[in-house]
């Protein structure tokens, strides 16, 4: 192969090798900044937009004129074709200075304001969550409505939802591209964003700051639904366990008590079942995904999970971040139970 055929080649392998990183994830929107679906990503991108055209004309212009100076003064044998020196000539020195601190100005005064309207609380009826970033997954906490979930966020259409952004060990960064901005999740620290859906769909999100060994699987959901849906969801949130589904896991000689289960997971109704070091289990079936988004809840799956989570995703249990396995000790008539108790019984 000529040398420049092996590079169109590397090049072709490259570019294929990025548009298969925007694969189809089940979501309705894969994360694009560039396709806003609410208010704030739309103000976003209505800054963006602009800004990126006078970017690229400036661009434009200086690469040209690069290589038309390049090749108009290039060193030729017996054309000496200098230039004619222009250094310290007062008018262009003064001209290409005011020129980019004007586009500067221009482009900085609707940014700072942009800036400033983002970080405002939304007035009227709004829904507030807290969502906290754990080593490797996302703990939402409706705070009016006294239920915690984790990793898909439920919203109702068209009312903005204040997020307070807190982190229980290091920094993360919440984002759901087609929704809102990017913002860092902080230890010791409370942020806020504003996000808002304009329409129902499920809108893909993932943690954007480097936090350890599973960053790549602390992914989300943000789920807008009509309000009459997003209700409904609501009201079956709060509802503890009861009836067999309670007597299970309550039972001190059962597979949750027997494994240890609440000492890191809530199971509301459940007494002394309010750990929150992993994920709320207690409406687990009303999920469609687990372990921080990284796969879809079937009986296989969290059949593999319960056994042996950190083969399954990246974790560190010999230092307490993430389960521990449970490939040498649990029983397979306990992994039935579980898994059945975890899928059907709620
Ligand atoms: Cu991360």
């Amino acid at each position: 192969m000529s040398r420049g055929r092996a590079s169109r080649a590397a090049i072709v392998a490259g570019l294929s090798l990025v548009v298969a990183a925007c694969g189809d994830n089940g979501a309705e929107f894969d994360q694009n900044t560039l396709d806003p679906r609410g208010e704030a990503a739309r103000k976003i991108d209505d800054l963006f937009t602009p800004f990126a055209v006078i970017a690229i004309v400036v661009g434009v212009l200086v690469v040209v004129a690069v290589i038309y100076a390049a090749v108009r003064f290039r060193a030729r044998a017996g054309h000496p074709d200098n230039p004619k020196q222009v250094h310290g000539h007062a008018g262009l020195e003064i001209g290409w200075t005011i020129a980019p601190a004007v586009i500067l100005v221009f482009m900085a005064v609707p940014t700072v304001r942009l800036v400033f309207d983002l970080a405002e609380k939304p007035k009227g009826d709004i829904v507030e969550i807290t969502v906290t970033g754990k080593q490797w997954w996302w703990e939402y906490e409706y705070s009016g409505d006294g239920f915690r979930t984790a990793n898909e966020m439920h919203i109702p259409v068209g009312r903005p939802v204040y997020l307070t952004l807190e982190s229980d060990d290091v920094i993360h960064s919440f984002w759901v591209p087609n929704l809102a901005g990017k913002k860092d999740v902080v230890p010791g620290r409370t942020h806020h964003l504003t996000i808002e859906a304009d329409e129902p769909g499920e809108f893909l999100g993932q943690c954007a700051e480097y936090c350890g060994l599973s960053h790549a699987n602390m992914r989300l959901r943000v789920i807008a639904e009509p309000e009459s849906e997003y209700r409904a969801w609501v009201e079956n949130q709060k509802v503890p366990l009861q009836g067999e589904a309670l007597t299970f896991a309550s039972d001190p000689s059962g597979p949750i008590a027997r494994y240890g289960c609440t000492a890191c997971h809530s199971l509301d109704g459940v007494p002394n079942a309010t750990a929150r070091i992993g994920p709320n289990l207690t409406h687990l079936a009303s999920r469609s995904t687990f372990a921080g988004g990284t796969f879809d809840l079937t009986d296989e799956a969290l059949r593999k999970w319960i056994r042996d989570a950190p083969g399954q995703k990246p974790m560190q249990p010999d230092k307490n971040v993430g389960m521990p396995s449970f490939k040498d000790s649990m029983t397979d008539a306990d992994l039935d139970a579980l898994v059945a108790y975890l899928l059907e019984r709620q």
